[in-house]
């Protein structure tokens, strides 16, 4: 598939990873809705669990429509190979664990994903894995914190809720001086709008329940790397804690990956509007997206990104009361947790995704309690302003009336 890979990406959506079905021509993949493979003969069954045949044995150890899958994201993504799991958890944890090991020092970009933070610092640490959150938008704080058994550093960009940047070129140059593996969780921009392993990241991994899929029908996680990690994390975390992806879940992947790009591009413009739509309401105090060129890491968004994306967050004047007018006033937006949908989805950080997240945890990481995050969606971006609009008005009354 190499020559596809000179193509541009929004016809890579599309094609990467494609081809008809050899028996009966179909251009859409077929679901391979089995769960073991019959073998020719013994000696096929035994040559290949040697690994001295190629082909497929049990799906939980691999399946065509997963494969098709993993072929497209390797491409879209710039790697040379992917891991499907079953969710983005599985994805993180796959990867997390196959790489590190009793002893070892994790270094991670704070803020983080509630489960994910959750992961690292009780999960791992029962398994003598110390993990240390530092803010990845500061490169020599990420240093300072870099001990000898440090085995890897984990970060977001942009962060899960706050939208904070890192810097991937500088994090990995000084993460491989320290023979620090980097891994960057892509799934708030998606490979459309940003390809971390281009910006020297070594594996890649995404919620693809997110973008990916694009349609809030699906939960499932992706890794991207070099091959021999992948078959790693593929023969160990993958094999044997067993959170594959199911050949259904792959197909609503490749099937959302085909409209990545026109979805992106609507995402983010939508976005943009709302972004400077709150940014002049007088009742908003901040707004956190990297596509305004009031944010502090605008350039930063520019050089590392091709777009800015569909989520954003804000801060209410009036707190957490005011935040809670708002989501109990909005009629068109979802107040829902997940991101990355068709639909407009709207929740609160500290009571929701973050809330396994310590309060001090989360204060130092920027979360405030009055911080709400916008998930915008695919709608006409007049009709999410609208709605936003009759909301803050709620708002306004109830401060008035206050
Ligand atoms: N990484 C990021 C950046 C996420 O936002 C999430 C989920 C995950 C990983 C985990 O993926 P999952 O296992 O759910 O597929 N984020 C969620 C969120 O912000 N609201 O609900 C889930």
């Amino acid at each position: 598939m190499e020559e596809i890979r000179q193509r541009s990406l929004a016809t890579r959506c599309i094609h990467a990873g494609q081809r008809p079905d050899p028996v009966t021509g179909s251009i859409a993949p077929p679901i391979y809705q089995t769960s073991t493979f019959a073998f020719a003969s013994l000696e096929q069954g035994a040559a290949r669990f040697a690994g001295a045949e190629t082909g497929y044995i049990y799906t939980r150890l691999g399946n065509p429509t997963q494969a098709a899958l993993e072929e497209k994201i390797a491409d879209l993504e710039g790697g040379e190979a992917a891991v499907a799991f079953g969710s983005g958890m599985a994805a993180i944890a796959g990867v997390v664990t196959a790489l590190v090991g009793a002893g070892d020092h994790i270094l991670f970009g704070s803020p983080i994903y509630g489960c994910t933070y959750d992961l690292l610092m009780d999960v791992m640490r029962r398994f003598g894995v110390e993990a240390t959150p530092v803010d990845a938008a500061r490169p020599e704080q990420v240093e300072r914190a870099i001990r000898p058994n440090t085995r890897l550093l984990l970060f977001e960009t942009p962060s899960n809720p706050t939208l904070r940047l890192a810097d991937i070129r500088a994090l990995a140059d000084l993460a491989h001086r320290h023979q620090i593996t980097v891994v960057v969780d892509n799934t708030i921009m998606s490979p459309y709008l940003q390809r971390p392993l281009e910006h020297g990241a070594d594996i890649v991994v995404h919620s693809a329940t997110k973008y990916i899929g694009g349609h809030g029908d699906v939960v499932a996680g992706l890794a991207v790397g070099p091959a021999e990690i992948m078959a790693r994390v593929r023969s160990t975390t993958l094999k044997n804690f067993g959170g594959i992806i199911s050949p259904f879940d792959a197909w609503l992947l490749l099937r959302g990956l085909k409209t990545l790009a026109v979805r992106m591009e609507r995402h983010s413009e939508n976005a943009l509007r709302v972004a400077r739509y709150l940014e002049q309401h007088p009742l908003v105090m901040r707004v956190y997206y990297p596509g305004l060129e009031s944010s502090p890491q605008y350039e930063l968004a520019r050089r590392q990104m091709d777009g800015f994306g569909g989520l954003l967050s804000f801060e209410l004047l009036g707190g957490i009361e005011a935040g809670r007018t708002l989501l109990s006033a909005v009629q068109l937006c979802t107040v829902a947790v997940s991101l990355g949908d068709t639909d407009t989805l709207i929740q609160h950080p500290a009571s929701m995704t973050h809330a396994v997240v310590p309060a001090e945890a989360r204060a130092a990481a920027g979360i405030s309690d009055g911080l709400v995050r916008l998930s915008v969606g695919l709608e006409a971006a007049d009709d999410i302003i609208a709605d936003l609009d009759q909301a803050l008005a709620a708002v306004g009354r109830s401060q008035r009336i206050g």
